[in-house]
């Protein structure tokens, strides 16, 4: 029988700590308001660079200051099919126009629209974008204008021409359900219907299940009863192909035949809106059906892709199993619809894991790991953090998500204001900007903002009359022909899991709030912890078994290491999380970073005047102690050291540099050693990373004994720091050894005598200030586990044997590893693995290219 290790990875994450008197600050009236006026100016900044610079366009490009065309502008790819030449960003800002009082803009701007927008192009657009933004925004429009235009002056001249608009743009959306299944395409051209697009088989599930609110509105509002019903035989048939035994959702569907293409299953990208619709399908049209749907979803969100505050998709027919071990921006949304559905308490908390990555990062990336790192660094200003903010902050009145809205409008300023409106962010990291504007910035993201610090009493339309689609556009809650239409719903949850799931009603009272958020920070964002003196075998798979009961999940990372979280309320019971809790304290026994036996303890290298840290490796000489090497670092050939070393004269006896990616660590450090080098210094391939904003790690090895040589993993910046330092003086030596140690002696050093101060320090802080930080680290050190698995023999390790037990250990070999011995695993197993390979997009690619 396999015997299967775990080998102890180390990440130390860099924490913000929140203090108590922070989070429990109050909010003045006086500073709400002037939020308010500043998202006001903020949309009108946005909005009037877009009118002056861009309209009629569909978006300003905020960098080069003009507009966005499609078929003039250089093609972006499929993102640029949310653009139809159809003044895109005027439609989807309309009734934010209407939230800020702005009639006779709002008048003027749809004046514009009725003169100038067609949708008579020979364009190609996507269907679910062109329903939600501009049916979407112009329904909403038309609601409004209709409501208002008794009380509104300037609004009087108004006679249903944006309903009229609507309604040729749905004539122009239906071809797209012309499919066997009912499942609508996922393009279509605006003037030839899916002429020419019949090849075209796939379409995402929200893609497919975010029609009903806007076609069934289109449908009451015109009389026209087509658009509704096939919007319904769309859900019906997403109904018919939910996994029966999970209930859980794929991402991609094939509209011809209804298969599932992608079966990773989260509540973020590609799936997102379609429960958002299933829920609010209920509340605007009064369908029972549609809540029992979405009950029997939402309990198995809760049941598989929920840990305690964490969302990690899994496979939907394989729901034990997670498809990924990162998150996307998009499930920002989830607090806020668990607000409407009156389940508080887990959106607090998921909000709260929302913030700590919005305090790491400034912003939320598009994809963050579970230990929130950045996975995928852009950010396009979405709002889904806001909505959910803006809807807890109704359901508590707790000032803190006043607070959460100051923190987003603040960073939102300082680094994506640009003269011509506001500039996405290319990489949360380096906050370098993108030439690109969404419509959805005027149309969500202002407005939630600016209704966060807004009373609701103050906005022109009640807003517990409507339902705010998935794009914030209003439609009224009198569409409904019959049955119930409030927010505050019951729902129905499996006994089992009724304490768990357990619907929280709205509760005013912040303190609550609060106390929910208190655990989830520390549990988030302050335990230290350090590895277990000894490799755990783990030959019984029951264990991952027992630790989920005491709340203990395993999450699988793409290298094929585990990563363990230890969240309270997934306990079985609180006995359970008593033993979980022990677990972990015995896991992290060891508290600080200075305590070394068999555990790994971080780096410094001193270059020059400064002393980085770096990452040790989990193979070959450890570094702790105060044991000093001290070498003069030379590059390898290859650079990469993924083959054996060429320029093994120049090396011997030197410190070899390499850099990241192509193969494991080990086996460069293998290379290396052959070479003749003393020590390994390891480089980044992650462009602008630092130790300052990343986590340090330790490098994992393969299980085998043979690496004798000490080495260190070096982020980018202070590689190119060591870079250049060489670059000045060939000969330059550094010294390496234990980062705790080194910086002792450095601050013994500054007091007895005077410490220079640090020159050549424009990329790193200089060293005192390096220690500051260090110390503020140090204080505020989260130690996370990631267990590296290693066989003892890999010849051992299968994928072959279908016994539930062994397919448990399976969650532990890679997949490609599956792929090839996979003769014998269950088809649902092979079909899955390819799929998840095969649908792989840049984004969900390891990065960095080592395992
Ligand atoms: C918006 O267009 C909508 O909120 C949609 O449901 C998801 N994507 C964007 C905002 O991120």
């Amino acid at each position: 029988m396999s015997i299967y290790y775990f080998l102890v990875v180390l990440v130390f994450t860099i924490e913000y700590v929140t203090t108590e008197e922070e989070t429990l600050l109050g909010m003045t009236r006086a500073e709400r308001l002037s939020l308010r006026e500043e998202s006001r100016n903020m949309f009108y900044h946005a909005y009037d660079a877009y009118m002056d610079n861009a309209y009629p366009a569909d978006e300003l490009m905020p960098l080069s200051c003009k507009g966005r065309w499609r078929g003039v502008t250089p093609s972006r790819g499929d993102m640029d099919d949310v653009l139809g030449n159809f003044s895109l960003t005027l439609v989807d800002s309309l009734d934010t126009l209407v939230v800020m009082g702005d009639f006779s803009e709002f008048s003027r701007a749809v004046k514009l629209i009725i003169n100038d927008v067609t949708f008579d192009h020979d364009i190609i657009v996507s269907v679910f974008e062109t329903n939600i933004r501009v049916l979407g925004g112009l329904l909403s429009a038309h609601v409004l204008a209709t409501t208002l235009k008794y009380e509104v002056p300037v609004l009087q001249w108004y006679n249903g021409e944006l309903l009229a608009m609507a309604e040729d743009l749905g004539r122009r959306l239906l071809p797209a359900f012309n499919t066997s299944t009912g499942i609508p395409h996922g393009r279509i051209n605006l003037r030839h219907g899916i002429k020419g697009l019949s090849e075209s088989r796939e379409t995402c599930t929200a893609c497919a299940g975010t029609m009903i609110l806007e076609m069934a509105a289109l449908s009451r509002l015109t009389g026209q009863p087509l658009f509704e019903q096939k919007a319904h035989r769309a859900m019906d048939r997403l109904w018919k192909i939910r996994h029966r035994a999970s209930d859980l959702m794929g991402t991609v569907i094939n509209i011809h035949n209804g298969d599932w293409v992608r079966k990773d299953s989260g509540v973020g990208a590609g799936i997102d809106s379609y429960y958002e619709y299933c829920l609010k399908a209920y509340i605007l049209l009064g369908d029972e059906k549609y809540l029992a749907r979405f009950n029997r979803h939402y309990n198995a969100v809760m049941k598989y892709i929920s840990r305690g505050p964490i969302m990690l998709a899994v496979h939907m027919h394989r729901p034990h199993l997670q498809s990924r071990n990162f998150m996307d921006a998009l499930l920002a949304f989830w607090p806020g619809l668990q607000v409407l559905l009156g389940d508080v308490r887990p959106a607090v908390e998921t909000h709260e894991m929302l913030y700590q990555v919005m305090q790491r990062h400034t912003f939320i990336p598009e994809a963050f790991t579970s230990d929130f790192q950045v996975h995928w660094g852009q950010h396009p200003l979405r709002p889904e953090f806001l909505e959910s903010t803006y809807f807890l902050h109704r359901a508590t009145g707790d000032d803190h998500y006043l607070q959460v809205g100051k923190m987003v409008l603040k960073a939102l300023q300082q680094h994506t204001r640009v003269p011509c409106g506001y500039a996405a962010v290319n990489d949360v990291r380096t906050r370098v900007q993108e030439d690109r504007m969404d419509s959805f910035v005027l149309a969500e993201t202002f407005k939630y903002l600016y209704m966060l610090f807004g009373d609701d009493k103050d906005l022109p339309v009640k807003l517990e009359d409507y339902v705010l689609t998935t794009e914030a556009h209003f439609l009224p809650l009198s569409l409904a022909t019959n049955g119930r239409n409030s927010t505050h719903l019951n729902i129905k949850i499996d006994d089992d899991d009724e304490d768990k799931y357990r619907k929280t009603c709205p509760n005013t009272a912040s303190l609550v709030a609060e106390k929910l958020r208190q655990p989830m920070r520390q549990m988030l964002g302050s335990t230290a912890a350090r590895p277990p003196a000894r490799l755990r075998p783990l030959n019984d798979p029951r264990q991952i078994h027992a630790l989920s009961d005491m709340g203990i999940s395993v999450l699988t990372l793409p290298d094929g290491r585990v990563q363990l979280l230890y969240t309270t309320n997934t306990a079985r019971s609180a006995r359970d999380a008593a033993e979980g809790l022990t677990f972990m304290r015995e896991m992290s026994k060891w508290n600080t970073l200075g305590d070394t036996e068999n555990g790994v303890v971080a780096a410094g290298v001193k270059i020059n005047d400064k002393i980085f840290p770096a990452g040790p490796g989990h193979f070959g000489k450890d570094i702790s102690g105060t044991d000093r090497y001290v070498g003069t670092p030379v590059f390898v050939t290859p650079i990469d050291a993924c083959t054996a070393v060429e320029n093994k004269e120049e090396i011997e006896g030197k410190f070899a540099i390499a850099t990241r990616g192509q193969c494991t660590f080990a086996q460069k450090v293998r290379f290396i050693q052959e070479a003749g080098a003393t020590f390994a210094l390891i480089l980044d391939n992650v462009k602008d990373s630092s130790y300052e904003t990343t986590a340090l790690f330790a490098m994992s090895g393969d299980g085998k004994d043979d690496i004798d040589i000490p080495a260190v993993f070096l982020y980018s910046l202070e590689g190119l720091y060591l870079t250049e330092a060489l670059r000045d003086d060939p000969e330059l030596t550094v010294v390496i050894g234990e980062l705790r140690s080194m910086k002792q002696e450095f601050e013994n050093f500054c007091d007895n005598e005077s410490c220079e101060p640090i020159t050549n320090a424009n990329i790193l802080p200089g060293d005192k200030e390096s220690f500051d930080h260090l110390r503020k680290v140090l204080s505020q050190l989260v130690a996370q586990f990631e267990l590296s698995l290693s066989n003892e023999d890999p010849s051992l390790k299968t994928c072959s044997d279908n016994t539930q037990d062994v397919y448990v250990a399976k969650e532990f070999v890679s997949e490609d590893t599956c792929e090839q011995n996979v003769s014998t695993v269950s088809n649902d197993v092979k079909e899955d693995t390819k799929s998840s390979g095969k649908h792989t997009n840049d984004a969900e690619k390891n990065k960095s290219g080592d395992f």
